[in-house]
């Protein structure tokens, strides 16, 4: 049968007659027919990835990718008549993760099934992902992202478990959603939730009655914790995940002929975060249960788990009371008590115990003693985590502490959202590179080749001119497409410093008024959600978009500058914005960005960074080499060097610098204040003046100065750029999520051994 002949007989009608939720709804079929003929049979080691979120995005194109199916897909619609890119659009987004962790978990599973390693996801099924953002009247806006339609990539099983909540006992389904390789196996994300789930409780935007948790367990993904309803849901959505995986996890292995006393040689289980720590105490209880003693349980699961960290922003380390478990989960406390006791025997250091004296139990210090491998996702954050954060751990278990760099996957964030460029190094270096990234640095041979660097050029040209299409019938906004592109696309934290981009932005308008006209017309793009409680994020958000107004209308300055907030981020607007970007904005306070994976898209797509020495981008800064990025500001050492003086007085910069002062006293200046919101913007100026947590102001000049450079650079040396570009996409192999699982499997996970 030809690939039409398949599609109609799956619609039952001539390709041409369907509409496009037809065409969707065949090939969300065909995909999962195929994807069912590539699942394997398990030996040895299989992994469980146990993560509260995994930001999948939409994933009609990346199975078809995978598949081998896209091209096929592509034609036989065009010849009815049909485009992929319209039948994409009927596809609601997945958005179960808030960002750089929940991506991550994402890429690692296609990586998994790419590299044919056994490697299954444990998560939750949330009815409603990310919250939809939209800006209204200059301020964000949150409404409920549904994505679950009548038929929807996760398929319901009859395979449920029973997990007790506050002493009721609740039943979680399993849903199984195919994660297909390239090339590759298909794995499972098995993704838990209640039947009992009541979409109608949400009202006035996403508010809900945090109490009925039979109605109201999975609704959301991370609910607001800005109150105590919700933190304690959270702990319920938590212990739900790791009670029912637990079970999962042992009966797939009983029934692979485990007898529990070898889980590790069954099962290796990532706690992505601590989000699922409570997988170690409910393990524990479970192989009780099953008739194991507490301390070979223990020794089990030591063997068995493995913790990543993902950050060293103490507010996101969890600390719960002691109070919400055991109210929660009663069942786990007599056993996080006797691993608080059995890890005071090795050590007397106060502060490495699992329940302090506050009475809160640290979920990661539980992790680092009762798991076998702790790794940070960077080199620096790595070694941070081992000279500062983790150190008493660090000095207790220095055998438990490995570094895994992350990566993203290469099928989504080129072959998928880049096809221009794929095709370009395709026809050069060949397709070696699909599978094995390193091979991209074969382009380096073109690093001279006008030809090469005129079709990278055109590549990025063409890609610029369909964002700007997107932006004109997504966000209602004309972009120049012959600017430069300039790129701010991640969540909304101050740490992620987009208040210092709003300052540059600032001190260009004031530059152009002053007739210092930059080397470049400049269009700066901002994509970024604030958490619905996060005060100071939303005050940046709305500082931006009345910056943007004030430009617009200034026929001056409008010229020469453009201020472009792109509503409601996510990773199908990262798929348009990163093949388009020139200039990659990573400007995090340096030892805050654990890693950072937006860096690697960016620099992979051909935009270069202009950046500080902070996670991954000191790893991407010695791939490329000092001359092919844009670094500048304080190093790490610097920064906790002023944290720990706590001497930093950002008042003394502003009165030390008439630039800065000029920059920030523009915030309540007369033209914000008629376009915008006094209370928002006087408490963003206060912030800034006052406490400056993410010391953006020592870092001002410096960040001018570098963006002035790239500015520069772009217009009057051409051919350094592309140069430049190109050195980028060669040198982006190291960032393949294929190398990182590759390294996880090698020193963590041993799977299929
Ligand atoms: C880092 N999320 C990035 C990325 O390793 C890094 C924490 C608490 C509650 C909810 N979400 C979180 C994170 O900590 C997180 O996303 N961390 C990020 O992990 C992958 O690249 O630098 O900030």
């Amino acid at each position: 049968m030809s690939f039409t002949e398949t599609l109609q007989s799956l619609t039952g009608k001539l390709l041409a007659d369907c509409t496009d939720q037809e065409l969707y709804l065949a090939l969300l079929e065909l995909v999962r027919q195929k994807s069912a003929d590539r699942v394997q049979p398990v030996t040895g080691r299989k992994l469980y990835y146990i993560s509260a979120e995994f930001l999948i995005g939409k994933l009609l194109s990346n199975n078809l990718i995978n598949l081998g199916l896209y091209e096929e897909a592509r034609d036989a619609l065009a010849a009815a008549g049909k485009r992929l890119s319209d039948i994409e659009e009927v596809e609601p987004e997945p958005s179960l993760g808030n960002g750089g962790l929940g991506r991550l978990a994402a890429c690692f599973l296609d990586s998994l099934a790419t590299l044919n390693l056994p490697g299954d996801g444990v998560g939750l099924r949330y009815h409603f992902g990310l919250f939809h953002q939209s800006f209204e009247d200059g301020v964000q806006n949150e409404k409920p992202d549904p994505w679950l339609t009548a038929h929807s990539w996760a398929e319901k099983t009859d395979v449920t478990y029973p997990v007790e909540l506050a002493g009721k006992e609740y039943t979680a389904r399993l849903y199984k959603l195919a994660v297909t390789g390239y090339e590759g196996r298909t794995n499972t994300l098995n993704l838990f939730d209640l039947d009992t789930i009541d979409e109608s409780i949400v009202h006035d935007g996403i508010a809900f009655d945090k109490t009925a948790i039979d109605k109201n367990l999975t609704l959301f993904l991370y609910p607001d914790d800005s109150d105590e309803a919700g933190r304690r849901l959270r702990v319920y959505q938590q212990y739900l995940m790791v009670s029912a995986g637990a079970q999962l996890i042992l009966a797939e292995c009983a029934a692979r002929g485990c007898n529990y006393h070898d889980l590790a040689d069954y099962a290796a289980i990532q706690i992505n975060d601590t989000h699922p720590s409570m997988v170690i105490p409910e393990l524990i209880r479970l192989l009780g249960q099953r008739g194991i003693e507490f301390e070979e349980a223990v020794e089990i699961v030591t063997k068995t788990c493995a913790y990543t960290n993902h950050t060293i922003l103490a507010e996101a380390l969890e600390k719960w009371p002691r109070a919400y478990l055991d109210a929660v989960v009663p069942q786990l406390m007599p056993i996080i008590e006797k691993l608080d006791a059995l890890a005071r025997t090795r050590t007397e250091d106060e502060s490495l115990a699992i329940i302090d004296k506050d009475d809160r139990v640290h979920m990661a210090h539980m992790d680092i003693h009762f798991t076998h491998s702790t790794n940070g996702v960077a080199a620096l954050h790595t070694e941070i985590l081992k000279n500062s954060e983790l150190h008493g751990f660090y000095e207790l278990y220095p055998e438990k502490f490995n570094n895994k760099t992350n990566g993203i996957t290469f099928r989504r964030w080129l072959l998928e959202c880049d096809p221009r460029l794929t095709a370009t190094l395709e026809k050069h270096i060949g397709s070696g590179f699909r599978k094995d990234a390193a091979e991209l640095e074969k382009l380096l041979a073109f690093a001279n080749d006008e030809a090469v660097l005129d079709e990278l050029t055109a590549v990025k040209k063409a890609n610029k001119a369909a964002l700007a299409d997107w932006l004109l019938r997504t966000q209602k906004v004309a972009v120049n497409p012959d600017a430069m592109f300039d790129i701010q696309s991640k969540r909304l934290h101050e740490y992620k410093r987009q208040q210092l981009n709003l300052l540059y932005l600032i001190h260009q308008y004031y530059e152009i008024k002053a007739g210092h006209l930059p080397a470049m017309p400049l269009v700066s793009i901002f994509g970024a959600k604030a958490a619905p409680a996060y005060t100071i994020a939303k005050d940046i958000i709305h500082a931006l978009l009345t910056l943007s107004k004030v430009i617009a209308a200034d026929p001056e300055v409008s010229k020469w500058l453009q201020v472009v907030f792109v509503e409601n981020y996510n990773v199908t607007a990262a798929e348009k914005l990163i093949p388009a970007c020139d200039l990659s904005e990573q400007i995090s306070l340096a030892s805050k960005e654990a890693s950072g994976t937006g860096n690697m898209k960016f620099m992979l797509n051909g935009a270069l960074t202009l950046g500080t020495m902070d996670g991954a981008n000191v790893e991407i800064s010695q791939q490329v080499g000092e001359e092919n990025i844009y670094i500048f500001g304080q190093t790490s050492d610097q920064v906790i060097h002023r944290y720990a003086v706590g001497d930093y007085d950002p008042a003394q910069w502003v009165e030390g610098d008439a630039n800065i002062r000029r920059a920030i006293s523009f915030l309540t200046g007369p033209e914000m204040l008629a376009a915008g919101h006094a209370e928002n913007l006087t408490r963003l100026h206060h912030e800034l003046i006052h406490k400056d947590w993410f010391q953006t102001l020592p870092d001002f000049n410096a960040y001018v100065v570098r963006k002035g450079q790239a500015l520069s650079d772009y217009a009057c040396d051409p051919m350094g750029w592309r140069r430049k570009c190109l050195v980028n996409i060669a040198k982006a192999g190291m960032f393949s999520s294929d190398r990182t699982i590759a390294e996880y499997d090698r020193d963590i996970w041993h799977l299929g051994k």
